[in-house]
């Protein structure tokens, strides 16, 4: 089992976010009261030119507040008695801004974003787990305080790259491939995969620098299963009883199990008796199960576990909202979220957390991935949100409401994306709308 590992690596440069708007509104000090008593009376009736400057009030602390047409303060300073002119800056709540919101469009394109803000006016995803079965996690500012306890279900020591099986610590430890590895002649550096998929669910919301997750006030679960080469079905069919509460032997037992699972990882097969039953079993104690179509250009119903009874499956759609080259498509999807265009300007990709490290760890970065892997992700964090909203919202009422509310698909997708685009704002508006009805 190998997780998509469709990837355009494109690290960020932070630019500066500058307003460039024209300051119109300018607070003028002057030498004596006189002098502030007769600009006050501006404009003069006769002397009222459409760029006159027009006084609005005094201030408490001294000085008079003047709007000007144009922005052009010079003939305020020409005024008597004038000792200095400042402008009345526009200044924002430092504190709640992500610089790299403007380039996670997914959240908040007009035409194909999936309207966090909408959400966001009910909840942020308090109160919610999300558990992430991928190849682990790594340090990143934008987890600090996100994160649960995990485990790290990799049985095979060679493939954990950690010395050991099964383990308390999920630190990613790297997927970096030499050549002839994994019976491939390519060549990897490591993909920090999880952590990238982790940061698109719950990375902190008003840190700087940085993006903000879906579900920013959920908490992660991190959970690895993927290692050198991939992960094994059996790792991931315990990881999943585990993660949704269930008894695993020789792991200590989840004290709150995860509201959703989310799966970006899969491989050709159908879906065998392990996992329909890890996944029927999660299902019965309340935990939604998601999973990447796949990256294959292929039938979903090709790919395990998106093929498996139960699963909320998601395609992959490009920046224009059609579906995207690489997505897995028809009548197994459910709905489809978006996955980045892969093109070679990564800016129409999904932007999120990970390491700088070629092959082990050296410090948390942003870039861009594409891949249905990213877009199962937001699907999850979706989950976060409806659950978060109402606690007592079941499975099935979960992937009917993201079903229902799903948005026509802004482009083409004639081999089947599901019911169209998750639309997250109309969904928590929906599950909202039924709780209060109960
Ligand atoms: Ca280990
Ligand atoms: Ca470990
Ligand atoms: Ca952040």
């Amino acid at each position: 089992m190998r997780l998509a590992p469709l990837i355009a690596f494109i690290p960020l440069v932070f630019s500066p976010c500058a307003s460039a708007e024209d300051a119109v509104r300018y607070i003028v000090h002057f030498v004596d009261t006189d002098a502030a008593r007769a600009a006050r009376m501006m404009p003069a009736a006769n002397d009222a030119r459409a760029d006159t400057p027009r006084h609005l009030r005094s201030l408490a602390a001294g000085g008079e507040l003047f709007h000007v047409p144009g922005g052009d303060p010079s003939r305020l300073a020409g005024l008597p008695g004038v000792a200095a002119v400042e402008e009345d800056l526009l200044l924002t709540a430092t504190a709640v801004v992500d610089p790299l919101w403007k380039r996670q469009w997914y959240m908040h394109d007009p035409k194909v974003g999936v309207d966090a803000e909408v959400a966001w006016r009910h909840t942020r995803g308090a109160g919610a787990v999300v558990a992430v079965l991928d190849t682990g996690i790594t340090a990143h500012p934008e987890f600090d305080g996100q994160l649960l306890p995990g485990y790290d279900f990799v049985s095979d020591a060679a493939a954990a790259r950690d010395g050991d099986g099964r383990d308390a610590d999920p630190t990613d430890e790297g997927d970096w491939r030499d050549a002839g590895d994994c019976r491939s002649t390519r060549v990897a550096t490591s993909s920090w995969h999880g952590s990238h998929v982790a940061g698109i669910v719950a990375a902190r919301s008003g840190n700087r620098p940085g993006i903000v997750g879906l579900a920013p006030e959920a908490k992660l679960l991190p959970v690895r299963v993927l290692g050198h080469c991939g992960g094994r079905l059996s790792d991931v069919a315990d990881a999943i009883v585990w993660a949704s509460g269930g008894t695993v032997r020789g792991v200590p037992r989840l004290e709150r199990r995860a509201d959703v699972i989310n799966l970006s990882l899969g491989g050709p097969g159908a879906c065998g008796i392990t996992f329909t039953r890890a996944i029927e079993q999660a299902r019965g104690r309340g935990t939604v199960v998601v999973a990447a179509a796949g990256n294959d250009g292929a039938k979903a119903s090709t790919n395990v576990p998106a093929n498996c009874p139960g699963v909320v499956t998601v395609a992959g759609l490009a920046r224009d909202g059609s579906m995207a080259w690489y997505s897995n498509h028809g009548e197994r999807v459910t709905l489809s979220a978006l996955g980045g265009t892969l093109r070679e300007r990564g800016a129409d990709d999904i932007v999120s957390t990970v390491d700088a490290g070629k092959r082990g760890r050296e410090r948390p970065i942003f870039a861009y991935y594409a891949g249905t892997s990213m877009a199962a992700p937001q699907v999850a964090a979706l989950v976060a949100l409806m659950r978060s909203a109402d606690p007592a919202i079941g499975v099935d009422d979960v992937t009917r409401q993201l079903i229902d509310n799903a948005r026509p698909l802004p482009g083409a997708c004639p081999k089947g994306c599901g019911a169209g685009l998750m639309d997250a704002g109309a969904t928590v508006d929906a599950v909202v709308e039924d709780r209060a009805r109960r």
